[in-house]
């Protein structure tokens, strides 16, 4: 099907993503030519969704490569890892000096800082980006999240922002903009999705502490979520929430919900992104607990087994007012999720500073804003917030959210307590909670931890009162206690 130099873009790997991101591009009257490594799924995408004028099946890389219009721009919706490189591998030699690669596959960010590299260094140029929103998304309007070579950029601009979400007031703003050089849209996008596993495991929180403390049916629970759904907390995922409590199962008549396993299941972008703060040293607890609370549910059987052996106490003695209680659950979201974004913006600070990144973090708030799955009207606050502030140290400390967090504060703890009382975990939402009191605090028993690892192997440590480096000799110093010390 040759349509020599014709084609504006070519897009390889025809799954779910690839697919609906070609039929995007093909709307929006772009001709888009693509390619499969199994020829049989080209064949049966031209001959259904993708029957139309704009819409060039290939059957090899070179007829890919072909038909387009120079400089040439060949976007990649593979399986993230080897397949990319690969491909890479196989293209290069297929291009001219100024034609753009493009990945828009989970890549982790190295990867796409070694690719940007070594494809620039034959001459081409290389973009390495975040899509979000899902199969829908790709098809109606994802989130896109674009790094590598800034040269690209230009060269893609019109394209991505063509097919991307758009926002505000006349619905003219596209959440599409570049992030930075090498791996910056793909780290950005790992952000996104870690904060998107934060925001799911609390959402799962107060469903149980909802369920188990308030005894909330699923309809109610329905109620509570639109109700959420048009304050504060509106966004995507309160909405998906709301309409999933609605929704029973065909054959048994039972709600969905009730039915499925409760195991979750992980691709392991919230680990890269919890593995890349341990690196940096920041406290990303937030997505931490949520990929640990998905291993926890994975171990079901074993779960099963415990229930049956391990004392919890008596939740039937701790009653609570269902309607102040959901009123509680309600703050402790909103200010969990405030902790979890402020802990996603300074790991990403965190990351531009290693990487010598300059990321505008307004810019990044509004990608978010709508397309992606942690859409919400929520991140219009955080835009505001880096407007004002642009090199602000943490989100908490914006006026807007310190007086947020401060009013939900109350219920937040209550909440928390109810969880304990009642023995539930609620693993994300303590994280959320341990983390805004421990950055409040001036003064944390850090100083006893540094008194412990000089003791035991002499690490010395820094003192409040005067400069340098100390070592004490602690077991020449101690003292024997006697228990009538204490009483003293
Ligand atoms: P998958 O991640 O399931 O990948 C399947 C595609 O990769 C098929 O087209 C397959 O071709 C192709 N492929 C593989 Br596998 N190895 C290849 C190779 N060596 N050479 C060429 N092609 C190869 O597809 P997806 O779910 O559409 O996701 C695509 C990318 O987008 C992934 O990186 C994913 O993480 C990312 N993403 C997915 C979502 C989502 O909701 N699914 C959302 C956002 C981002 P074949 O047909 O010949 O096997």
């Amino acid at each position: 099907m040759s349509q020599k130099g014709t084609c504006d873009i070519a897009l390889i790997g025809l799954a779910v993503m690839g697919e609906n991101l070609a039929l995007n591009i093909a709307s929006r009257g772009y001709k888009i030519a693509v390619y499969n490594r199994t020829a049989s799924v080209t064949d049966a995408f031209v001959a259904s969704r993708g029957k139309q004028p704009n819409v060039v099946g290939c059957h090899s890389l070179e007829d890919l490569v072909a038909n387009l219009k120079s400089p040439r721009k060949i976007m990649m919706m593979v399986k993230a890892g080897p397949a990319v490189d690969d491909l890479i591998a196989k293209l290069t030699p297929m291009l001219s000096k100024g034609d753009v690669l493009i990945d828009g596959g989970n890549t982790f960010p190295a990867d796409t800082d070694r690719r940007t590299r070594e494809v620039e260094a034959q001459g081409l140029l290389y973009v390495g980006t975040g899509v979000s929103g899902g199969e829908e998304g790709a098809l109606k309007g994802p989130s896109m999240m674009p790094g590598g070579s800034p040269a690209a950029w230009p060269m893609v601009k019109e394209i991505f922002q063509a097919i991307a979400a758009k926002v505000g007031p006349k619905g003219d703003i596209p959440c599409c903009d570049w992030v930075g050089p090498r791996g910056a849209g793909n780290y950005v996008k790992m952000v996104h999705n870690g904060i998107e596993y934060g925001d799911m495991q609390l959402i799962c929180e107060a469903y149980s502490l909802l369920k188990h403390a308030a005894g909330l049916t699923n309809d109610q629970l329905a109620v509570v979520f639109d109700e959420w759904n048009r304050g504060e907390l509106d966004s995507y995922l309160i909405e998906i929430t709301r309409d999933i409590f609605t929704v029973k199962d065909p054959d048994s008549g039972d709600f969905m919900v009730d039915r499925i396993l409760d195991t979750a299941g992980a691709k392991g972008t919230g680990k890269w992104m919890s593995q890349l703060a341990l690196d940096l040293g920041v406290p990303s607890t937030l997505v931490t607990e949520a990929v640990y609370a998905r291993c926890l549910s994975a171990i079901q059987a074993e779960r099963v087994r415990a229930s049956k052996v391990l004392a919890g106490p008596d939740a039937s003695a701790v009653k609570v007012d269902p309607k102040v209680f959901t009123a509680q659950v309600r703050q402790a979201l909103y200010a969990s999720k405030i902790a979890s974004y402020a802990q996603g913006f300074v790991q990403l600070a965190a990351a531009a500073k290693e990487n010598d990144w300059k990321l505008d973090y307004r810019s990044i708030a509004m990608l978010w804003r709508g397309g992606c799955i942690i859409r919400a009207q929520f991140l219009e606050r955080i835009a505001e917030a880096y407007d004002a502030h642009p090199d602000l140290e943490n989100l908490m400390l914006a006026p807007y959210f310190t007086k947020a967090l401060a009013d939900a504060q109350a219920a937040w703890r209550q909440v928390i307590a109810t969880a304990v009382a009642i023995g539930q975990p609620v693993p994300a939402l303590m994280a959320a909670l341990s983390y805004y009191d421990g950055y409040r605090q001036a003064r944390l028993p850090a100083n006893l931890l540094q008194a412990q690892r000089d003791y035991f192997g002499a690490h010395t440590y820094a003192r409040t009162d005067k400069p340098g480096t100390f070592h004490t000799e602690w077991i020449e110093l101690r003292r024997p206690v006697s228990s009538s010390q204490a009483s003293r």
